[in-house]
């Protein structure tokens, strides 16, 4: 009589198999989750850049378009590159360059600040933006492209 004490190779293949789709699931909604937390930086980021500019406004009477003039500078290890026109803060902008979309600009009335950074795996760049407004704009979505 033939002793049964183990898996037979077919049910050790078909575990595999069920292993392999649940990974094949899990994995892409494992890396969406990391690029939205990665996100949540860019907008707190730009929020903290926006009321800086507003409170240098409120002493100077004209915005500025140095990170460094309105004491600005992102804690912690930052995902995106921010500007507001003259310096680079965060991700180095050697290893994150400024993509074409981003225009970073102060003058006497207006700001428009700008986060850019490469969020998950492939070659787009996520690219938002705050004005003097308040307004947030995601320029380029890496999320859904
Ligand atoms: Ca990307």
């Amino acid at each position: 009589m033939k002793k049964d004490n183990g898996f037979t190779l077919i049910e050790l293949m078909i575990v595999v198999a069920i292993i392999a789709i649940l990974a094949a699931i899990a994995i892409p909604n494992f890396l969406s989750f990391v690029s939205q937390t990665r996100r949540s930086e860019v907008k707190s980021n730009l929020e903290a850049i926006y009321k800086a500019e507003l409170s240098y406004f409120g002493e100077k009477d004209v915005y500025s378009s140095s990170l460094v003039e309105i004491r600005w500078v992102p804690v912690g290890v930052a995902h995106y590159t921010y500007s507001v026109g003259t310096e680079y803060f965060g991700k180095d902008n050697n290893v994150n360059p400024k993509p074409a979309s981003a225009t970073p600009a102060a003058n006497d009335n207006s700001f428009t600040a700008y986060g850019w950074g490469n969020i998950d795996t492939d070659d787009t760049v996520d690219v938002w933006h705050i004005d003097q407004l308040k307004i947030m704009v995601n320029d380029v979505d890496d999320i859904t492209s």
